[in-house]
């Protein structure tokens, strides 16, 4: 047996998204294969205690006197902390790797890009507390000319806030944890973590090696429960400075009306919630480009990204191609057992997300036109990853002629595609106002070979992030900051250069500089 954390050395670009070679496996996962094996071969999901929810005021108080400390220390500590656990999880990408596959049930693809993401996250904030958390001067402007104030000198700091409840999804169970934990950290607070129950073991690893990494113990609590219980007892409970949380609509609207229920201060919520994601495909567009982003975007990851594509609108005067080629692409995906090397799609992550979907699907299925038929696949077999939870769904994908039925968010492998270009869609334009009307606004595709157009259609989309002639998902640390609006979430960006403000408190400092005023200030006092 060889030691799990042994360290492998690969050349950055190996790892870099959609690097396929000619059978369609992942470069980086290919170029890796002895180390996922040896990992995969010894690494287990850990067993998680459950949190007695009775003692969170405990989990409080210890986090709040930790804070004092972890609050004090400079920025430049806080970020070598960070950048130490970087480099750990670095090191450790095989068994972090394994543990998303076992738990998350995760391709390698998906788990890779995964572990990649938390670095870019431990790294990206450790450098832009670094740069926002230093004292900043501030001149004083009108009609543009700068001026100071005579007698004073002005300065803006930022500062921590105290302790921050984080809520972290199953779809994300490390990249998206480790985003929150690292923003919260960086900036000077401490955390009280909360991750998805269905992917606890995922977490207490990731704690462990930011505990390992130099995060005092004190400063982020792993508290591992039902959101109805955990969750509902740490957002409601009293010196909670603020609450950032990735998952459902729903669940964010409950968050925030029981943080405004509070007694006590105004606390701050970051949300990141869901999408009804769509593409819009125009005539100029290629279908032989078309197809392959479509599949990536709607069906890689079992569609289980809030960044998905969930609507695809496509011209009538190339839909009927596209959707021959989505379908005939669609029939090759391997479907499985997600540690399998060649499985492109694997189960999603419980009963209850299955039968969700389930439901979805039939009402879809007598709604609509079906283009994928939603098969039910036979579990995969007993001595794999996911033979626990055969919760597997085929790609599916129906066809619909307006956006009226369109009203959730499909956490899962379906598609439903509407032909435009008559009628009430006849301009692209009321194709984007339609898509603005359902009220999200986290992801857009555009495809269309005319620049002009796609700049003006993306003016118009009230959405997050938009994409222009490629795929929608795997938004990239620093490159592409990632959150939308509305019924998407509050922002700011998660990766991006506003994130870390919305985890500090502003202050400013004005101090009299003349001897003659200062004299005068205590002569009269
Ligand atoms: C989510 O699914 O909750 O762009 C976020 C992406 C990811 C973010 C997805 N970086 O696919």
């Amino acid at each position: 047996r060889l030691a799990l954390d042994n360290t492998i050395s690969l050349p950055a670009e190996l790892y870099g998204p959609g690097r396929k070679n000619s059978r369609g496996v992942d470069l980086a996962v290919e170029s890796m294969r002895a180390p996922l094996r040896t990992a995969f071969l010894s690494v287990e999901v850990p067993y998680v205690p459950l949190f007695d929810v009775e003692s969170h005021s405990n989990a409080l108080a210890i986090s709040a006197a930790s804070y004092q400390k972890w609050s004090r220390l400079p920025v430049a500590g806080r970020a070598a902390v960070l950048r130490r656990a970087a480099d750990a999880l670095e090191h450790q990408l095989p068994k972090f790797c394994t543990l998303l596959v076992k738990e998350a049930f995760k391709t390698w693809d998906d788990a890779v890009s995964e572990v990649r993401e938390a670095v870019d996250f431990l790294r990206y904030y450790a450098n832009e507390a670094e740069r926002i958390m230093v004292p900043q001067a501030l001149p004083g402007q009108s009609n543009g000319v700068t001026h100071g104030v005579t007698g004073e000198s002005n300065e803006l700091r930022l500062t921590a806030r105290g302790v921050w409840v984080c809520i972290s999804p199953w779809n994300f169970p490390l990249a998206i944890f480790m985003g929150q934990v690292a923003a919260a950290l960086a900036t000077g607070n401490a955390v009280l973590a909360k991750p998805a129950e269905q992917t606890p073991g995922v977490a207490w690893e990731a704690v462990k090696l930011l505990h390992a990494a130099g995060i005092p113990e004190g400063a982020l609590q792993l508290l591992h429960g039902p959101g109805e219980t955990v969750g509902a007892a740490l957002v409601a409970a009293p010196g909670v400075a603020g609450v950032v949380f990735t998952g459902s609509t729903r669940v964010a609207k409950t968050i925030q009306r029981a943080l405004a229920a509070k007694d006590g201060p105004i606390v701050p919520l970051i949300a990141e919630t869901g999408g009804i994601n769509a593409m819009l495909v125009d005539s100029s567009a290629l279908p032989e480009q078309v197809v392959d982003v479509v599949l990536q975007s709607a069906f890689r990851s079992a569609g289980q990204r809030c960044s998905a594509l969930r609507l695809l609108c496509v011209h009538e005067s190339i839909a009927d191609r596209v959707i021959e080629m989505v379908q005939g692409a669609a029939h090759e995906l391997v479907c499985g057992d997600p540690a399998d090397l060649s499985t492109d799609v694997g189960p999603v992550i419980d009963r209850e997300a299955f039968e969700t979907i389930q439901k979805h699907l039939k009402r879809l299925g007598f709604e609509s036109k079906v283009l994928l038929a939603a098969v039910p696949l036979a579990p995969p077999a007993i001595n794999s990853v996911a033979f626990k939870v055969p919760n597997l769904v085929r790609p599916a994908a129906f066809e619909i002629s307006d956006l009226a039925g369109v009203q959730d968010e499909i956490f899962g492998p379906v598609l439903q595609i509407m032909r435009w270009g008559s009628g009430e869609f006849r301009a692209p334009e009321s194709v984007i106002a339609a898509i603005n009307g359902l009220g999200y606004g986290l992801t857009l595709g555009l495809q269309t070979r005319i620049d002009s157009r796609a700049q003006a259609l993306a003016a118009r989309a009230h959405v997050g992030n938009i994409y222009i002639n490629r795929n929608m998902i795997g938004a990239v640390v620093g490159v592409q900051p990632f959150g939308g609006e509305g019924l998407s979430g509050t922002g700011p960006k998660a990766g991006g250069p506003y994130y870390l403000y919305r985890f500090c408190a502003e202050q400013t400092v004005t101090v009299n500089t003349t001897a003659a005023g200062g004299n005068a200030a205590l002569l009269a006092g």
